[in-house]
């Protein structure tokens, strides 16, 4: 069985691992990037779509952001609609910060073009079977062009996402897991249609949650709150149209554009954490590591921040031998992940109808919608935590805050 080695063995070429093997890049360290899928299907793959103001100050300052910049959309406010009426919340006057539209999907297309553009490895097709000796002398076992190969390393990065093999790789006993899972999904589409408003609209409706967001002028991201365990070939385009039509309905004279929709597809709602995010030698980051409700519209700015202080932790070791970074890490992102966890939970169990709902709960979730849209504090609060914290100081080159 070949044998390779390298310094940093990255498993997972999502936003995590990518954008992980680039910082390591700039700063000399070797890493081998390991990716299951195809390059295709990791460029096609529909997720996320805001980028907080900090993601892309980063990936500006790591020459990783021209065609974002040129191609994005910036948004300084979003729309909370309830009872029929829509309520925006300033973002930037009240947080100081903008947000970025671009979709996660473009972002591997470019990180994946600057991994490729470095000469470092960049394994597609390459499953990784699991990780050994996670404690002193690690090696990934993966398959690729059907031949079973080792990379031996010094340390792994298991940017690898929910299903990943670097978490089951911690022995048992040695990870503890926080979990809550939600009594509804996600059915979010893509549709060939015009943004209907200049900003996201997050509906709180009885007939259960919506999300307009968008892409580009002439693509819209659009969600609907579903059961669990709904099948997409249930739902039709007509009775999706149908439906957000209901649920984005207000009093303003809001008219939902429709198009062909290119993608649709369901998502479970979860909210998951696995403490520590180290074991030895193997560093958790991102999905692999935790998991938020996607309404708080976090995950993959969270899966920036871990990668970003695991890549200074890196380094400083690699410069001068000093594990104070690598031991930090994991308190140092878990701070981060409980703040967004917390917002993600609070915003979810707001916008959601929860299938035993009842009217109590109800009247809970609309007064709190009330005082959101009527408070300056809790408007300012909420503003803050959704266009996302300052990057952890360490963060990026030159380790000023972001
Ligand atoms: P990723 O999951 O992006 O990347 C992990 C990579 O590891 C994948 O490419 C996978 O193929 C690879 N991999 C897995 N096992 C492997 C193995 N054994 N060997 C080699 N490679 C392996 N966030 C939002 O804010 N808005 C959204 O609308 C939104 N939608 C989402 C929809 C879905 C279906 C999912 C799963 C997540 C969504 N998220 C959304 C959250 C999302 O953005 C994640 O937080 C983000 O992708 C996390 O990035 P990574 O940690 O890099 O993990
Ligand atoms: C998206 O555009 O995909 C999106 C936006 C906001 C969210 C989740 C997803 O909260």
């Amino acid at each position: 069985m070949p044998v390779q080695r390298t310094q940093v063995a990255i498993v997972g070429a999502g936003p995590a691992g990518l954008l992980l093997g680039h910082l390591l890049h700039l700063r000399g360290i070797d890493s081998v990037v390991i990716e299951r899928q195809t390059r295709e299907h990791i460029e096609k793959r529909i997720r996320a779509g805001v980028l907080e103001q900090g993601t892309v100050a980063l990936l500006t300052e790591l020459g990783l952001a021209q065609r974002l910049l040129r191609e994005r959309m910036v948004h300084h406010g979003l729309e909370l609609l309830f009872e029929g009426r829509a309520h925006r919340i300033p973002l930037t006057e009240l947080a100081g910060r903008e947000l970025t539209i671009y979709g996660q999907h473009e972002l591997v297309k470019d990180l994946v073009a600057a991994r490729l553009e470095t000469g470092r490895p960049l394994l597609f097709e390459a499953e990784a079977a699991g990780i050994d000796g996670i404690t002193d002398d690690p090696v990934v076992r993966f398959v690729h062009e059907g031949r079973s190969r080792e990379l031996r390393c010094d340390f792994v990065a298991g940017c690898d996402g929910f299903h990943g093999v670097s978490r089951p790789s911690v022995p048992a006993g040695a990870l503890t897991a926080y979990e809550k899972v939600y009594p509804y999904a996600w059915l979010g589409v893509l549709a060939q249609a015009p943004p209907s408003s200049e900003e996201l609209i997050y509906a709180h409706h009885d007939e259960g949650f919506a999300l307009h967001s968008m892409r580009s002028p002439s693509i819209t991201r659009l969600y609907l709150q579903v059961e669990p365990d709904t099948d997409v070939a249930d739902w039709a385009d007509e009775r999706i149209w149908r439906e957000l039509r209901v649920r984005l309905a207000r009093r303003d004279g809001f008219d939902l554009a429709d198009g062909p929709i290119l993608d649709k597809g369901v998502t479970g709602l979860r909210s998951f954490v696995a403490e520590p995010m180290r074991h030895g030698r193997l560093f958790l980051a991102g999905d692999a590591a935790h998991i938020v409700p996607a309404t708080g519209a976090k995950g993959l700015n969270l899966a920036v921040a871990d990668v970003a202080v695991l890549a200074a932790a890196l380094s400083q070791w690699y410069a001068d031998g000093d594990p104070a970074g690598l031991d930090g890490y994991s308190a140092t992102c878990l701070r981060r992940v409980w703040r967004v966890q917390h917002f993600s939970w609070w915003m979810t169990s707001m916008l959601h109808r929860p299938p035993a709902d009842d009217a109590f709960d109800r009247r809970l979730r609309l007064a709190q919608l009330r005082y959101l849209t009527t408070s300056t504090a809790a408007a300012t609060s909420f503003a803050e935590n959704y266009v996302g914290l300052a990057l952890p100081a360490q963060a990026g080159l030159a380790g000023a805050a972001r």
